[in-house]
């Protein structure tokens, strides 16, 4: 059986006596808590997580890599003359000053300061927002360009190598161990017909036409934390994937999650729209903060990114349907099936207006002259 939280919680330097914990936001994959504490006459909260190690087999080399990049970060805020308790994550060490408790079971759990006074959203209320996140995760990348990635583990091997998740895939459909590929035969073959670009940026990457980064990888909208005062994105949040990547998986990753007018589960597909205003203002943000260190090629397939890694994203889910459920947290029956449908959705909506996508991208470019690499 698990230890009770309150045993957790007594293994971290929190501060004050603990009050309660409870479940908190809305991952798809692990067991996070925000836990409260009586400091005087305060009240402190502090995010408590345990790791999913079914998702990350090496979950020490995660916390070595959270550990590294918040170091970083921390410096680049502090030269910039920001505030690192609010800009970057910050864990919370163990009794033993270790970043992580291991339980007798073999669970893995760690903590982090809450950010107060900010939050993270679900949905796009407004485009300040939209714009606001794209440069909080455009400086992320241009605060990381200069960390050495060599140093970094790669937490899960290919995990946007679409065309490995393309044959994983095609594996899911083969075995169909729930018989359930009759039931989905419209959105297998939606993938299929598309397989001939799953491989497009992984090439580009290979051939040395795009370079590798230290990208974030998990560029959801509610991975970044809102100053509710301000609306600045202050904060990137859920770490666990940051490793060598492309910085188009980031850009492309955040446009599936924010230019969807429905939510990524939406029953109702005629809810379910590619917004190209979102699209918009996010590429101003992105562009503004990370515009400079960018070259011409990723700039150029900046729109080609966002469909890629929304058939990807959709890509996983069907494929984790098919085997039964067994990566992402599912709350309802289908509910892999359901989530895969609104991304291919949005594959086909921004197929059709790629060349809008193009244009914006273009005219951003010309007119801030973000071309400053060859
Ligand atoms: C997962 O952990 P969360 O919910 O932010 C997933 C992403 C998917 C996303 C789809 C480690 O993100 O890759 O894009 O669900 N994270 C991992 O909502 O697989
Ligand atoms: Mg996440």
């Amino acid at each position: 059986m698990r230890p009770a939280i309150k045993n957790i919680v007594r293994e971290f330097q929190f501060e004050g006596d603990f009050l309660s914990a409870n479940m908190y936001g809305t991952g798809h994959i692990h067991d996070t808590y925000a836990a409260i504490f009586q400091a005087g006459g305060d009240t402190r909260r502090y995010i408590l997580q345990r790791i999913n190690q079914n998702v990350f087999r090496d979950p020490e080399g995660v916390m070595k890599n959270i550990q590294a990049v918040t170091a970083h970060l921390r410096r680049k805020i502090l030269a910039a003359g920001g505030d690192p308790l609010r800009e970057t994550l910050n864990l919370i060490p163990t009794i033993d000053g270790n970043c992580y408790h291991k339980t007798e079971e073999g669970d893995y759990w760690r903590a982090f300061t809450f950010i107060e006074g900010a939050r993270t959203y679900d949905f796009v209320e407004n485009l300040d927002h939209v714009y606001n996140a794209a440069k909080a995760f455009g400086s992320f990348q241009t605060m990381l360009s200069d960390f050495p990635s060599e140093q970094l583990e790669e937490t899960i091997p290919n995990f946007h190598h679409t065309g490995v998740r393309y044959q994983a895939f095609i594996s899911s459909v083969e075995n169909d161990i729930m018989n359930r590929a009759d039931n989905c035969q419209p959105e297998i073959d939606f993938v299929t017909q598309r397989a001939g670009v799953t491989s497009t940026l992984i090439d580009m990457l290979n051939r040395g036409d795009l370079p590798e980064r230290v990208t974030h990888n998990d560029t959801k909208f509610n991975n970044v934390m809102i100053d509710d005062q301000t609306g600045e994105g202050i904060c990137i949040v859920d770490l666990d994937t940051v490793m060598p990547g492309l910085s188009l998986y980031d850009f492309g990753d955040s446009i599936r999650s924010m230019a969807n007018t429905a939510a990524e589960d939406e029953l109702d597909l005629s809810r379910v729209n590619f917004d190209l205003q979102i699209y918009r203002s996010y590429s101003h943000g992105f562009l503004d903060a990370a515009g400079r260190i960018l070259s011409p090629r990723e700039i150029e397939q900046l729109p080609f990114s966002a469909i890629l890694m929304t058939l990807e994203c959709g890509m996983r889910f069907l494929t984790d349907h098919l085997q039964g459920d067994i990566y992402y947290k599912i709350h309802r029956q289908n509910h892999n099936l359901d989530r895969c449908r609104t991304q291919f959705k949005l594959v086909s909506d921004m197929e059709e207006q790629l060349d809008s996508m193009t244009e914006i991208v273009e005219n951003i470019t010309i007119r801030q002259d973000n071309y400053v690499q060859s």
